[in-house]
């Protein structure tokens, strides 16, 4: 068993620039260079992620290949090969049961260790963490960070601290301190939109949360507001899951020209409705384990809205509605579509969603 949450000792690794990282190893003429993780044909796909050496021009995760090419235009585009990454993440999650059962993966590259009760290294979390990374390191010859905490809320944020190739340790002593100054944004859950209504109401860092009451917190952050006050004060009692589980699964186009009008955009609905009922067959999801439906339309300015649907059934003309409804909210040329589900019962499936070209 668990020592109970306040006695935790919490281990956040994440590997570093994962994707990147494993392509520089397995190309050495890469290395030293500039490196992105997307496909060099299909221009208007996004980044999967960059190397430390393409983060020094502001290129990351998720910004389009176009726009990463403008920022560093000696960018070397590598295609994502994910069994490879798979393969590795395998060999890493070997590692982390030599020091406890108690494993909850985030994505294939980022796990909580709860490793209250591991006797090894002398029951020192920060030796394990130490120790975990060279075994990465040796087995793998790709680096990792690690964060080391009384819980996951900070055990996340410390990976960050030190990144890459480093970790930070957030004592149970050191926490009233750490928290105090620690920017809303680094808070898991706190995106652009959040972290922005929380400024302009004069919200900065967790100390400003600290001061203020959940009622007025929940006014701001609707649901959010309660874990967020606990967050805030360095709390966080949610236990490391064995069985980490999604509650959405969704299919996404981004399309090679924009699509101007709403006509067009209806006949895209229906390929990826499709590949929406194929995915959900093949993760065996039964029409009575959705609870809403929901589309994504992002326009040719990179705004993005959603529309969702707690009360329609499973059918193409529902989803047609909903995009009929996003369409009219800007009227703007449209580049990508995405199409999903919210699901009652949980389950599991993979971090990332699919995000593919369509011709
Ligand atoms: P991250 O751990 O978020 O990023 P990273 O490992 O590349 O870099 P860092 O050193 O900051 O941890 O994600 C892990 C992998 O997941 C990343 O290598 C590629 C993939 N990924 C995507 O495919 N799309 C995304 O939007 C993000 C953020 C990651
Ligand atoms: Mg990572």
């Amino acid at each position: 068993m668990a020592s109970p949450f306040f006695m935790r000792k919490i281990i956040h690794i994440d590997m570093d620039s994962f994707y990147a990282s494993v392509e520089v190893r397995d190309n050495p003429s890469l290395k030293g260079k500039p490196v992105g993780i997307g496909s060099a044909t299909e221009k208007r796909g996004v980044l999967c992620t960059a190397n430390y050496e393409a983060r020094k021009y502001g290129v990351k995760a998720a910004l389009s290949t176009m726009y990463a090419l403008k920022l560093c235009p000696d960018l070397i585009l590598v295609k994502p090969n994910f069994e490879k990454y798979q393969e590795e993440s395998l060999k890493i999650r070997e590692i982390f049961k030599e020091y406890t059962e108690l494993i909850e993966p985030l994505s294939l590259d980022e796990a909580f260790l709860d490793v209250s009760d591991c006797k090894k290294c002398e029951g020192s979390a920060t030796l394990i963490a130490q120790e975990i990374r060279a075994k990465i390191f040796d087995k793998t010859k790709l680096t990792a960070s690690a964060g080391i905490a009384p819980n996951k809320f900070l055990a996340k944020v410390a990976s960050d601290w030190n990144k890459p190739n480093g970790q930070f340790v957030i004592t149970p002593e050191d926490v009233a301190e750490f928290v105090y100054k620690l920017p809303l944004k680094k808070i898991f859950g706190v995106g652009k939109v959040t972290a922005t209504k929380l400024h302009d109401q004069g919200f900065k860092t967790c100390g400003d949360i600290q001061k203020a009451s959940i009622r007025e917190l929940r006014d701001i952050v609707g649901s959010f507001g309660e874990s967020l006050h606990k967050y805030s004060k360095g709390i966080d009692d949610r236990e490391v899951c064995t069985t980490r589980e999604r509650k959405s699964i969704s299919v996404e186009h981004t399309f090679k020209e924009d699509i101007l009008e709403v006509k067009e955009v209806a006949k895209k609905v229906e390929k990826i409705f499709a590949e929406l009922k194929y995915r959900l067959k093949n993760k065996n999801v039964g029409k009575n384990e959705i609870k809403s439906i929901f589309i994504k339309l992002k326009f040719n300015d990179f705004q993005q809205t959603t529309v969702s649907d707690l009360n329609s059934s499973f059918e193409l003309s529902d989803y047609l509605q909903l995009v009929n409804r996003g369409f009219k909210r800007k009227e703007a040329p449209v580049r990508l579509l995405g199409l999903g589900v919210q699901l009652k019962t949980q389950k599991k499936v993979s971090k990332y969603q699919l995000n593919f070209l369509n011709e």
